[in-house]
């Protein structure tokens, strides 16, 4: 399986992340991306290329271009100000309310982003930019007749909305491939998100549609991250009733009842006939996850890649999650390692 990745990814390395009252060392590390790097190269998964460098078009389509914007130039205001910190929004706007774009940086960043999580540093810019322009180049291999593909994207970008940052995202990269695929010709696209938390973005951007269906495995929002969406009950909106399919799991969750909603959810993708698959892949559901709470184990993984293989569709990973470093590299060579197996 080729791979996709630019070492601009790398850049994105934030002082700290507040996390239950202190701030901590980011938890979504450049190291996690290389330490992949190391394991898909010593396991000889297949050849890492740089993506094709592209301009805005395909972010455009999924975000707004004043978000984009100010994702762009943001940091430069905030160093002018505080030469020796990172960007962090701290204040936010009141439920339900509709709000009107500040001038003031503190309020600006609080009017795009949903939590304190996600710093902003001088390199994030050129790092996001990178990181779709992964998931682009990837797309188009798929496009081209790969039958699967791994794009490395990181930082990644499920929580992302088309003008909100949060959860270590800034650019919906899965959004933004599945938009490719149909502005491609693709009449029909599905994402299959199995990281532990629910992507809230991916859902938002896509609810009141009916060509990308999104179904997503994770733990229950009454207890985890991202809190606010992720239930159940939530199956799309307008003409996209019917396209969004969330199967959330209790904390500690273990593969046997995980596979039971995997096998529920890839029922779903088959019934929908997609031209093509995304894969959202987190490895946050691993037992040894510091900030996650099930219980999957590394060789999990593996039969994991091969039930998604058994869909039968030309698939697109791109990453997502995962922050037990020292399993992160073994856990993803299995999921594809396993997907490949099973062809
Ligand atoms: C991103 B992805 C606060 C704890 C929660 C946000 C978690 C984001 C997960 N520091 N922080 O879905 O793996
Ligand atoms: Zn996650």
């Amino acid at each position: 399986m080729l791979t996709v990745f630019s070492t601009d990814q790398l850049r994105h390395a934030g002082r700290g992340e507040l996390h239950r009252g202190q701030l901590l060392p980011c938890f979504e590390s450049p190291k996690r991306a290389q330490l992949i790097l190391d394991e898909l190269e010593s396991r000889n998964l297949g050849e890492i290329i740089a993506p094709e460098p592209r301009g805005l078009e395909a972010v455009l389509r999924i975000h707004d271009a004043a978000y984009v914007d100010f994702l762009q130039t943001v940091f430069d205001r905030w160093h002018e100000i505080h030469p020796d910190s990172d960007a962090i929004p701290h204040t936010w706007n009141l439920r339900g309310t509709q709000s009107t774009l500040p001038q003031n940086i503190y309020g600006q960043l609080g009017y795009y982003s949903c939590d304190a999580s996600t710093p902003i540093m001088a390199d994030t810019w050129p790092a996001i930019k990178a990181s779709a322009d992964t998931a682009l180049t990837a797309q188009r291999l798929v496009l081209e007749g790969q039958r699967s593909v791994f794009g490395l994207t990181r930082p990644p970008g499920h929580h992302a909305t088309s003008d909100v940052f949060g959860g270590y995202c800034f650019f919906n990269n899965a959004a933004i491939a599945a938009q490719a695929f149909l502005d491609d010709g693709a009449e029909r696209v599905a994402i299959l998100d199995i990281d532990y938390h629910h992507g809230n973005g991916t859902q938002i951007i896509f609810e009141d549609r009916n060509d990308v269906l999104v179904v997503s495995i994770h733990a229950d929002p009454a207890e985890a991250y991202p809190y606010f969406m992720g239930y159940a009950n939530e199956t799309g909106v307008a003409s996209g009733k019917g396209f969004t399919l969330n199967l959330p799991l209790p904390e500690g969750t273990d593969w046997r009842r995980y596979q039971r909603a995997l096998e529920t959810a890839l029922a779903a993708i088959s019934r929908f006939a997609p031209e093509h698959l995304i894969v959202s892949l987190g490895v946050d559901t691993f037992a040894g996850d510091p900030i996650s709470r099930f219980q999957l184990n590394s060789n999990d993984f593996s039969i994991m890649g091969r039930q998604i293989a058994q869909a039968g569709l030309p698939t697109l990973f791109l990453m997502e999650g995962g922050y037990a470093v020292d399993d992160i590299g073994c856990n993803v060579m299995n999921v594809l390692t396993g997907f490949e197996e099973a062809l």
